[in-house]
């Protein structure tokens, strides 16, 4: 053992043997001799010395990246040794394989990562109330054993709750603290509309689908039907790996043409042989009314049908001044707004090309392929409403698709593809059962918006859902399986608001960002290391790994972390958790069931016999299912085989569209609503109020902020756009401390070619992107593949900020992005501005090349 170590001591490592051997290896000094140091060194030797058989295990792959894949490993006495993907069938393009990308076959070099958390740890200067609270983030840290540690926290909270209320505990993302926090009496919980931007509280009150998972647009064999497919802020090559790229492929194959609406020209346009139509964050709508007023000027029912009149009259309101809803001004109708009757402001290509930057002429023509193709699928990502004031483009969007009539037959769809459901959606053809285990109600009501939440902790009041003001006093925040500091708006205000309360508490498997600015952080297991669960991915697969190693180190699983507090604050634990672990992933299994051949019914996924009930020492009934529970286990996923013409197939709204009066839709009239009153109404409630009718408006922080005057086009102190696509290192900041990922992906801020000649930057340079709220620092990345003007920083590297100047060295895209709750309270993340300078400090080393951030205690 000890030649073993100091052999991977003396080890020189090389940039060419770098990406060969585990990250492990670079900081191996710093891990105590223990398990981990074990399965670390024989992980990484394994792979030259280790000659016999392992076994293949499933192992997780859970992150939050917007796909599910099957990830195995090879373990060998107890050591992973190697990763694969799906090789459980052979790969066809109705049945492929759901493999893995660069992330989750580096899996291995985050869990056994020479920075993950050892043990329990305080801050040097913490002391109960505080300490010195203004060094959370750049103090030294301790260690403690898990008694002291759980002793403090449940101190802490027992003394917090006396003092000031439980309402003054706020706990970030629920889940097992949350439980914790609700059997003492509750805690201001937060919520947001994060990924979804403005679809998440409108689509409802419109009427268009679930906006969000399965029933916006048609599944993905149908796809092949489509003869445009429009990619409206879409990048599955990206935002949604595995075999969605694939998938679309097929459609290409199938002889689709492909137009990609992005400021980026993206690998996928690049992949689909896209039309790049680049355009700036946020003002998609204008485009879309660019393209509508034209669709209304050259339409001829006769000799050049664009506009879907016989769809419009039958499944809308609000287009037109005789399909109004009872109570509206006819004159508030949609088409007068676009021909700007009344405003006389005409939405024409001229007037949309100002605000967007697409050409005119480009407008008209993407109008005329829109309007006068037969089938186009209309499929935007949710990044287009990440934005502030984005209930507009959801609007307008759905729209366009409306007029169109792309909607509810073969080839024809509008609506979101992305994340898990991207380019197929329809109901679930399998699904995974229920843990068993029932979430304790939170007594406490309070619900902060999160684009309030810093701003509540720091000046006491924040605005109840449904009810208005609210006061609150946050003095404790415990983050357990998030990142909210990093991953939420307005990072220096974040951290103010995190050196104001009394105590802060992270759960985490390394110094992540809410870790490294918290009083007392616990080492938490990685999925790895706990017993294993079922879940879905896209609507034809369900996946279920299991427990690979041992908790590493002295960390324990999110629920032991509960159990282990719950006990210490008096409480008993099994009334929280009556079941085990290991229960809750077999009622999971047990529960699993899936789709039969007609497409209607569902059936058991596993059979199980009493053998297995007694090998599994869990509590189950015998069941009769479609594979042996082993063979499920093993094989670690099973995928509902499909091909054209099975019963499995969707088409978005078809009932609505073959009966609407019998198949309404979710809003209040039963039909498409383009005048939409609910929408109106809830707004008055909320942060802003929002046309009922989509109207275009400048949005805070976005293309017209960039100006000092935007009439005559004087810019501002501010005169770039800057927006967050999702990266394809990380999963927001999961897994960004992987070196490995690090060298493949650096993590630049993309610049136009003109901008960076203008500003005197060559490819390379390290620069500065600064506005009131942050400044941070890049390195650039010169292309002609961005619209100039705007800057494309990728979401989720882990802040790194100089004390001293305040300046992050690490390109946190949350550093300028402010903190302005706008519409129904819709996160805003991809309306910013900055400046963009040449640095004038020390250059940027390549991430790859930075320090760990390991703790030598
Ligand atoms: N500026 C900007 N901000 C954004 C976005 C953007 O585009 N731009 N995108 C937004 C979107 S779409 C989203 S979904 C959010 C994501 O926001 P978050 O959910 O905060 O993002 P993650 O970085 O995935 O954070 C997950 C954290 O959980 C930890 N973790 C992982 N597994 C476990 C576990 O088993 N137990 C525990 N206790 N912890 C675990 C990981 O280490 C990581 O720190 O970010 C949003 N923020
Ligand atoms: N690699 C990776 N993949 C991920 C994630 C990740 O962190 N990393 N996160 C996952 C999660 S939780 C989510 S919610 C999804 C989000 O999925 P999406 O929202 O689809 O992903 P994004 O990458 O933010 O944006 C998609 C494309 O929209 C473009 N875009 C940005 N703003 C605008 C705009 O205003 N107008 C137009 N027309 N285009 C715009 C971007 O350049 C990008 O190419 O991604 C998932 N996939
Ligand atoms: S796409 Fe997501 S689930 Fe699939 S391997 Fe990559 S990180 Fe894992
Ligand atoms: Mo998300």
């Amino acid at each position: 053992m000890i030649d073993l170590v100091s052999k991977i001591k003396d080890f020189k490592m090389t940039r060419r043997s770098f990406i060969g051997w585990s990250s492990a290896l670079a900081a191996t000094a710093a891990i105590p001799l223990g398990r981990g140091l074990v399965a670390n060194a024989q992980t990484t030797i394994g792979t030259k010395e280790s000659g016999g058989e392992g076994v293949w295990k499933t192992a997780a792959c859970w992150h939050n990246c917007g796909s599910r894949c099957l990830n195995k490993v090879l373990v060998k006495d107890g050591v992973v040794i190697r990763q694969k993907t799906d090789d459980t069938h052979t790969d066809s393009p109705d049945y492929p394989q759901q493999r893995g990308c660069l992330r989750g076959r580096s899996q291995r070099r985050q869990v056994f990562n020479a920075d993950r958390l050892k043990y329990p740890m305080k801050r040097k200067n913490w002391a109960p109330g505080g300490g010195k609270k203004e060094l959370r983030g750049k103090d030294e840290w301790v260690r403690i054993s898990w008694d002291e540690a759980l002793d403090h926290i449940a101190s802490e909270i027992k003394r917090i709750k006396n003092k000031y209320g439980n309402e003054s505990i706020y706990v970030s993302g629920g889940a097992d603290i949350g439980n914790v926090l609700s059997t003492v009496g509750g805690y201001t919980a937060s919520t947001g509309t994060i990924s979804w931007g403005a679809w998440l509280y409108t689509y409802e009150m419109l009427g268009v689908g679930e906006g969000l998972y399965v029933n916006a647009i048609n599944d993905r064999l149908d796809l092949r039907n489509s003869q445009l497919i429009v990619l409206w802020g879409v990048n599955p090559a990206w935002s949604t790996m595995g075999s969605v790229t694939y998938n679309y492929l097929q459609a290409k194959k199938a002889g689709a043409r492909f137009i990609s609406i992005n400021p980026l020209y993206t690998d996928s346009a690049n992949v689909f042989d896209a039309e790049w139509v680049p355009i700036r964050p946020g003002t998609d709508d204008a485009l879309a009314m660019g393209i509508m007023y034209t669709l209304l000027k050259e339409d001829n029912p006769h000799t050049n049908p664009l506009v879907k009149w016989d769809f419009l009259n039958k499944y809308t309101i609000g287009f037109d001044k005789d399909h109004m809803p009872a109570g509206a001004d006819p004159k508030d109708n949609y088409k007068d707004y676009l021909l700007g009757t009344y405003d006389g402001v005409p939405k024409t290509p001229e007037w949309a090309a100002d605000i967007c930057g697409v050409d005119p002429n480009r407008i008209r023509s993407l109008a005329r392929d829109i309007g006068g193709t037969e089938r186009v699928a209309l499929l935007t990502g949710w990044a287009p409403a990440r934005i502030n004031n984005g209930e507009g483009w959801v609007q307008t969007f759905s729209t366009l698709g409306m007029m169109t009539g792309h909607m509810g037959s073969t080839g024809n769809m509008t609506g979101v593809s992305c994340w898990e459901y991207a380019g197929n959606n329809g109901p679930m053809l399998i699904t995974g059962g229920d843990s068993g285990l029932v979430p304790v109600p939170n007594p406490v009501t309070n619900v902060i918006n999160e684009n309030q939440i810093w701003d509540a902790v720091l000046n006491g009041k924040f605005l109840q859902k449904g009810e208005g003001e609210k006061k609150v006093n946050i003095q404790m925040i415990y983050h357990n399986y998030n990142n909210h500091l990093q991953t939420r708006s307005n990072i220096p205000k974040g951290i103010e608001a995190h050196r104001k309360v009394e105590f802060v508490v992270a759960n985490g498997y390394a110094l992540t960002t809410v870790a490294k600015y918290a009083d007392i952080v616990l080492p938490v297991a990685t999925q790895w290391e706990t017993e294993g669960a079922v879940r879905g991915g896209n609507r034809e697969i369900l996946i279920n790994w299991s427990k690979i190693i041992e908790p590493l180190y002295e960390s324990k699983t999110d629920q032991e972390i509960a159990k282990a507090l719950l006990k210490k604050l008096g409480q008993d634990p099994n009334a929280v958790y009556p079941i085990s672990e290991k229960q809750q992933y077999f009622n999971q299994l047990a529960g699993s069931k899936v789709v039969k051949d007609n497409g209607v019914d569902f059936e058991p996924l596993c059979t199980i016999t009493e053998k297995d009930i007694k090998d599994w020492g869990v509590v189950g009934t015998p069941q009769k299912g479609r594979i042996p529970l082993q063979e499920f286990v093993n094989q670690g996923i099973y995928q509902v085989p499909r091909k054209p013409g099975d019963n499995f197939g969707f088409i978005a709204y078809k009932d609505f569209i073959d009966d609407p009066v019998g198949h309404p839709v979710s809003s209040e009239s039963g039909k498409f609503e383009i005048y939409c009153k609910a929408l109106h109404e809830a707004s008055k409630k909320a942060f802003s109020e929002i046309s009922p009718i989509p109207k275009y408006v400048p949005k805070v922080d976005g293309y017209e902020s960039t100006f000092a005057d935007f009439k005559t086009k004087k810019k501002g102190k501010y005169p770039f756009q800057v927006f967050n696509p999702h990266y394809l290192r990380r999963s927001h900041s999961t897994l960004d401390n992987v070196p490995q990922l690090r060298e493949a992906w650096p993590n630049p801020v993309y610049i136009s070619k003109k901008d960076a000649k203008d500003l005197g930057i060559k490819d390379g340079d390290t620069v500065m992107l600064s506005n009131e709220h942050g400044k941070t620092l890049r390195p650039a990345k010169v292309v002609e593949t961005i619209m100039p003007g705007t800057v494309a920083l990728p979401h989720g590297a882990w802040v790194d900020i100089d004390e001293a100047t305040g300046v992050d060295r690490a390109g946190a895209d949350n550093m300028l992005v402010s903190f302005t709750p706008t519409g129904l309270g819709t996160s805003g993340y991809n309306t910013a501005h900055c400046n963009v300078e040449k640095w004038t400090g020390e250059p940027l080393q390549e991430d790859v090349k930075w320090e760990q951030r390991i703790i030598k205690l």
